[in-house]
């Protein structure tokens, strides 16, 4: 399998997290989305992902996925050792709500084409991470109620989906200087991944396309 990845893209680092958690070998296909205007939108990328985004997953099969959440559920469905979700149908749910309301909600405000589309509106520096700012704090407010008080977001020892998505949004968090210290479960669950292989191992710090 390829990924097509950026270091600090959260939904890049999102699908890193589930592959290695699945303990799946693939090749990181680097695209800088801040090289002369973003390889990202370059007609070579775009005959990838039309959308001009990363992730994509190219597939044993050389079939392309596009959307995080496709191609973590891809990877749910075409491997399921290592399950992210629960069998239990109601928290099975309650583990797919974190990550929507991340990868709904949270993420797509603080996109670089979004950040990008604010400053040509006329904000400052400041305003766009007011903003962002904003919107990242209302977020996780509600995923901080959402989540359990022991261990990751919703079992005591084992990663699940929403721990998947909240490790990346964490970071953005923390890019962005979002104060997250009104929010002690979702650091607890910070602290718990971040001594965990795989999420190290899908950290961006870890990734080859980190520039030094
Ligand atoms: N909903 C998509 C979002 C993909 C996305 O927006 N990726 C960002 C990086 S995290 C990107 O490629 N941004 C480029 C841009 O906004 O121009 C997913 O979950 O895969």
């Amino acid at each position: 399998m390829d990924l097509f990845t950026y270091y600090r893209s959260t939904s890049s680092y999102r699908v890193r997290i589930a592959l290695a958690l699945k303990g799946l070998n693939y090749t990181a296909i680097p695209v800088n989305l801040m090289h002369d205007g973003g390889e990202h939108r370059k007609p070579e990328y775009r005959a990838i992902n039309p959308q001009g985004r990363v992730p994509a997953l190219r597939t044993d099969h050389s079939v392309v996925i596009t959307q995080s959440t496709a191609i973590i559920e891809y990877l749910e469905e075409r491997y399921p050792e290592h399950p992210l979700l629960s069998s239990n149908i109601e928290l099975r749910a309650r583990q797919r709500a974190v990550a929507s309301l991340i990868a709904c909600d949270i993420h797509p405000l603080h996109n670089v084409s979004v950040q990008n589309h604010l400053r040509a509106l006329g904000l400052s520096e400041y305003e766009v991470s007011q903003w962002i700012g904003h919107w990242v704090s209302e977020g996780l407010a509600a995923v901080e109620q959402m989540i359990g008080d022991q261990g990751y977001c919703f079992d005591k020892e084992r990663p699940s989906v929403a721990d998947v998505y909240l490790l990346p949004q964490i970071y953005a968090a923390r890019r962005f200087n979002v104060d997250l210290t009104p929010y002690p479960r979702i650091l607890r669950v910070e602290k718990l991944a971040l001594d965990h292989w795989a999420f190290q191992a899908a950290h961006p710090d870890a990734q080859p396309d980190k520039p030094e």
